[in-house]
This record gives C-alpha cells, sequence and structure tokens, in this order.
C-alpha cells in the first residue's frame, strides 16, 4: 500500500503502538511496542530504504539500483523498486536464509550470494556499482536512510500525544542506520534527553567495540546468529553520536542464546515471530539489561514508559526457528 502525506508518497506504513501487559510487568514500567514487524517487507527498512530509492529513482535511469543486505534491506529494496518499476540488483552473503532469496526473486529482484558476511555482498556491490553503473543503496549508512528511519520516531510522538515522553528508547543496532534515524526523530520531536539502549549481541557488536576502544574498531568476523546485525563497522555518524554529548546512547551486549530466549518469550506471550537483530533489544527486556542499568544508575529507578522498536526482520521462519534452537541451545 502507498501512503501520501502531504509532500510525496512513500513506502512505508503508519505502524501500530501497542501497550504490552506482559513486558510492562517484566521491567515494572509500561512499555510500548512499535511494531515495524508489520510493514511491508517485514521490518522498519522500508522506511529508509523506501525514501532513499525514491530520491535516488532519477539517477538510476534503465540501468537500476543494487542493495548489499543481510535480508531485510534487500526485501525493502526489492518491495520499492518493484513499486517503482526499477530493476534492482541484490547481493546478500551466504549467511541469509535462502527462503529469503526466493522471496526476493518472487519480487522481481536479481539475486547474487556473494561471500560469507554483509561486507563480502558489499564490496561485491561496490564493484557493480563501478562496473555496470548501477545506483548503490546501502542498507544503513545514507543521511537519507536516516531521514526515512527517523519518521519512526515523529510517528510515535504523534501517536502518544503531547502528555506523555519515553523513559528511553530500545533498538538494536547493525551498522547504526537505525540509530542515526531514531536520532534524528528524537531531535525533531524534542526528545533528545530520552536516552537510547543501542543493542546487539556478542560477535556482531561493531558499536560496542567501538565504544569500548574509544574508535572506530572492525570485527575480525560475524560469529553471532544475528546476520542482520552482521556489519563488521559501524557507520562513522553512528559512532559520532555515540560519543557526542547532545545525547545519550548506552551500548549493550547480549549473547544469541539471550536474544534467542527473547524471541521465543515473544512468540509465546504477543505471538509474533521476529528475527534474532530484534531478539537483542527484546532481550534488554526479557533478560534483565533494563534492570541492570537502573540498579547501575545509568537509568532512573522510576523510569518513564519504555519504547522498544520491534524491528522485525524476514530472516525467520518455524523451521529457521528450530535450526536456531538446536544450534544455540547445545551450546
Ligand atoms: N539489517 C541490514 C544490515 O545487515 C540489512 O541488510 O537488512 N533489525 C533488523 C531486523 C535489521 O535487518 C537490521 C539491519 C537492524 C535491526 C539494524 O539496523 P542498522 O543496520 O540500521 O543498524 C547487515
Amino acid at each position: 500500500m502507498l501512503c501520501c502525506d502531504n509532500m510525496a508518497e512513500y513506502f512505508h506504513i503508519n505502524t501500530p503502538l501497542l501497550e504490552s501487559a506482559a513486558m510492562s510487568k517484566h521491567v515494572g514500567t509500561t512499555v510500548y511496542l512499535k511494531m515495524e514487524n508489520f510493514q511491508p517487507s517485514g521490518s522498519f527498512k522500508i522506511r529508509g530504504i523506501g525514501y532513499l530509492c525514491q530520491q535516488l529513482m532519477s539517477e538510476s535511469n534503465d540501468k537500476g539500483f543494487v542493495c548489499s543486505s543481510g535480508g531485510n534491506a534487500a526485501m525493502a529494496a526489492a518491495y520499492a523498486t518493484q513499486k517503482m518499476g526499477v530493476p534492482v540488483t541484490i547481493v546478500i552473503p551466504s549467511s541469509t536464509p535462502h527462503f529469503v532469496v526466493q522471496r526476493l526473486e518472487d519480487q522481481g529482484a536479481s539475486v547474487k550470494i556473494v561471500g560469507k558476511v554483509w561486507d563480502d555482498a558489499n564490496a561485491e556491490a561496490l564493484r557493480l556499482v563501478e562496473a555496470e553503473g548501477l545506483v548503490y543503496v546501502s542498507p544503513f549508512d545514507h543521511p537519507l536512510i536516516w531521514k526515512g528511519n527517523s519518521t519512526l520516531i515523529t510517528e510515535t510522538a504523534t501517536t502518544l500525544g503531547p502528555t506523555v515522553r519515553p523513559g528511553a528508547v530500545l533498538i538494536s543496532v547493525g551498522g547504526g542506520g537505525l540509530l542515526c534515524g531514531v536520532v534524528q526523530g528524537l531531535k525533531d520531536v524534542g526528545w533528545m534527553d530520552v536516552p537510547i539502549i543501542a543493542m546487539e549481541t556478542v560477535g556482531a557488536d561493531c558499536l560496542n567495540a567501538s565504544v569500548k576502544a574509544g574508535r572506530i574498531v572492525t570485527l575480525d568476523d560475524i560469529t553471532s546468529e544475528a546476520k542482520s546485525l552482521g556489519a563488521k563497522t559501524v557507520s562513522t555518524k553512528a559512532f559520532e553520536y555515540s560519543q557526542s554529548n547532545e545525547v545519550t546512547i548506552i551500548s549493550e551486549v547480549v549473547t544469541d542464546q539471550q536474544a534467542l530466549h527473547a524471541i521465543e518469550t515473544f512468540l509465546d506471550e504477543e505471538h509474533v515471530l521476529v528475527e534474532m537483530a530484534c531478539g537483542a533489544t527484546l532481550a534488554a527486556v526479557y533478560s534483565g539489561v533494563v534492570h541492570r542499568l537502573q540498579a547501575k544508575g545509568l537509568l532512573p529507578l522510576i523510569l518513564g514508559p519504555l519504547l522498544v522498536i520491534v524491528c522485525g526482520g524476514s530472516n525467520i521462519d518455524a523451521a529457521q526457528l528450530s535450526v536456531l534452537k538446536q544450534k544455540l541451545h547445545k551450546n
């Protein structure tokens, strides 16, 4: 479905903001879930990627776009380009589940599987830009993506109304496009004092490693099963925000087991299946990260409503969930 604002048509929808009684009980304050899993393409990615594709449409000529992805940016790019009638080549690593390839092809995208992790696929996408003159679509690193992603927060502020202000925002971090969008959205609505809890998994923790080192570091490998968080290097803008005084970003890491436990609990309690990348966010509630931050004095003991960005993700189905259970419960 295409929606309209007063300026232009865009591809994302206004998603539900649900109060969760079960999660509120876990964390001891009201929890609002921003249900980005309901977006066309299955994740928040359509906000930024859809907006970027629209804005770059005139540059694409008849050659089209090339998008590197862990899976969800690809789903968004395939959706947007199909609506626009522009060809797209998607480059994904072998770690993206095969059923995603089928879904991308069903939407008319040409799919190339290159390398083991997203950074390998991205190198091939950049080569195609040079060799074939395709227009590059990054999954997270572009100001237009951040602008598109910022609508998540402006939309939430409109839904909550002027009297409600979150105590904190919980998100996942891959390359940092969601983080940059959320910071921009907080600026737009005057919520810059609202802390962001930026979640990653062990082995896909490029922001956390950089925050600890005080400089941008590149991970040797992606060892987490949360492949959609698997950028080896965080974007410069996201790192800069983590170091700046204008916004509070608390970088936290959970294990794959905690992320898996979170998606299982979310499925049981909310009846929604999301992927591991989103499980990292949810684990902050289910595995007590928020409580720990309160105990350390990094968050107030009496915390305002927690805004949880349910980023969603298509790299999961019942069979994939069983595979993850077997892999991770053995360890
Ligand atoms: N996934 C990107 C990057 O992968 C992609 O290509 O799909 N939650 C979900 C469900 C995601 O798919 C992603 C990013 C994130 C969170 C993190 O967003 P980011 O990259 O903007 O920090 C390698």
